[in-house]
């Protein structure tokens, strides 16, 4: 892994425990889901999730996938209740997809994979700052929405259009005004249990909560994402696909439900 981490066959999850040993930690991410095996908690709240559409700032081709990143030097655009305590400010949104439509998510239910997969990173307010939180077992909280090949999604079209600018490695631009209560679904029921970043550095320091509903992308939309390159303008072009760690071992975890 001498020119860093990342999906291929000499740098990919298999290879990453090699410079990252957490990776074989008890509290990985991601896992499979099973719903049968996961235990229905009345004392779990319902998310809320405040987002003000004037806190996107930009959206950064990085390497590993796109996201969008948000001002958060105050409490404008936040995450509460849910399984968590206190308050967790947005960081940042991206997405993890396949090659193809029959894989791409991280998270599986049952070991059935969606085709991509939505995560909006929150950082907890009881530490300075997101830097500080990132290592923290109670620094971030991350929830992950299923994508699912159905309707056009109008509310991604935005965030598609943007991506033109951004195709190469390093590749950042302006994105102002954009809502991300739109990419989430009209049931915010879910799952929950400690984990940890799915992506090198790989700390245990989130707070997995992942929605039962997904939402909706067309196969059209899919092939968008795969048209961004994990490559800079300089070295060879490689297309940004199967960005996804597979699911790791459960060792022990309770996956609680927030519904029947
Ligand atoms: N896929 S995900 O949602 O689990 C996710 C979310 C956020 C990150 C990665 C994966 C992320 N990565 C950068 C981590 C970072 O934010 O900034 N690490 C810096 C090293 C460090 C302690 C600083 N370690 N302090
Ligand atoms: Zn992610």
């Amino acid at each position: 892994m001498s020119h860093g981490w990342g999906y291929a066959d000499h740098n990919g999850p298999l290879k990453w425990v090699e410079s990252f040993p957490i990776a074989n930690g008890p509290r990985q991410s991601p896992i499979d889901i099973t719903p049968k095996g996961a235990s229905y908690d009345s004392s779990l709240k319902p998310l809320k999730l405040k987002y003000d559409p004037s806190t996107s700032l930009d959206i950064l081709n990085n390497g590993h996938s796109f996201q969008v990143n948000f001002a958060d030097d105050n409490d404008s655009s936040i995450l509460t209740g849910g399984p968590i305590s206190g308050t967790y400010r947005l960081k940042q949104f991206h997405f993890h997809w396949g090659a193809s439509d029959d894989k791409g998510s991280e998270h599986t239910v049952d070991g059935k994979c969606y085709p991509a997969e939505l995560h909006l990173v929150h950082w907890n307010t009881k530490y300075p700052s997101f830097g500080e939180a990132v290592d923290k077992p109670d620094g971030l909280a991350v929830v992950g929405v299923f994508l699912e090949v159905g309707a056009e999604n109008h509310q991604l079209q935005n965030v598609l259009g943007a991506l033109d600018a951004i195709k190469s490695k390093g590749n950042q631009t302006s994105f102002k005004n954009f809502d991300p209560t739109f990419l989430l679904p009209k049931s915010l029921e879910y799952w929950t249990y400690p984990g940890s970043l799915t992506t090198p550095p790989l700390h245990e320091s989130v707070t997995w909560i992942v929605c039962k509903e997904p939402i909706n992308i067309s196969s059209a939309q899919l092939k968008k994402f795969r048209s961004l390159m994990f490559s800079a303008e300089e070295e060879d072009a490689c297309c940004m696909v199967n960005n996804y760690r597979p699911p790791q071992p459960l060792k022990g975890r309770t996956v609680r439900a927030s519904f029947k």
